[in-house]
């Protein structure tokens, strides 16, 4: 079984979350998804406008996510990619390059952004 893995906040669920982790979950049998914390998202310098119960919630009613686990620290992610045996790491493109010491471990691919939308329009425009 080939394991992925991703990260991110994935605050108000949009058409471009969902779009990365269709093609995440393609890239193997098992997608896990490492979901940012409110306290790690203040060093990401973010304000979810749902909980992480609510964004776990959204994440685990999709079709394509196997697994959610809490993202607490940028360090993490080796321990991740040992624990859970994962083949390959992915993120969107808007990160390409930054997790590239992550190929010692795993497979890691960049997957193209989804142009013109995000979380922050979202949340401009539902005015929080
Ligand atoms: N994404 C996308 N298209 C968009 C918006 C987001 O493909 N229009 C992708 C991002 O590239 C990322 C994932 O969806 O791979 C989640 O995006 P965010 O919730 O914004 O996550 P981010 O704040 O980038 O957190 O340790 C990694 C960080 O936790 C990533």
């Amino acid at each position: 079984m080939k394991r992925v893995m991703t990260y991110g906040t994935f605050d108000t669920l949009h058409f471009g979350h969902i779009r990365l982790l269709q093609r995440a979950r393609a890239l193997g049998d098992y997608l896990i998804v490492g979901l940012s914390g409110d306290e790690f998202n203040a060093q990401k310098n973010k304000k979810a406008f749902h909980s992480w119960e609510e964004r776990k919630f959204f994440l685990e009613a999709l079709r394509y996510v196997d697994l959610v686990i809490r993202e607490d620290t940028w360090e993490q992610k080796v321990a991740d990619v040992k624990l859970y045996h994962i083949d390959t790491f992915t993120m969107g493109s808007d990160w390409e390059g930054k997790f590239d010491f992550l190929s010692d471990f795993c497979e890691v691919i960049y997957l193209p952004r989804t142009p013109s939308i995000s979380s922050t329009q979202i949340r401009e425009l539902i005015g929080s």
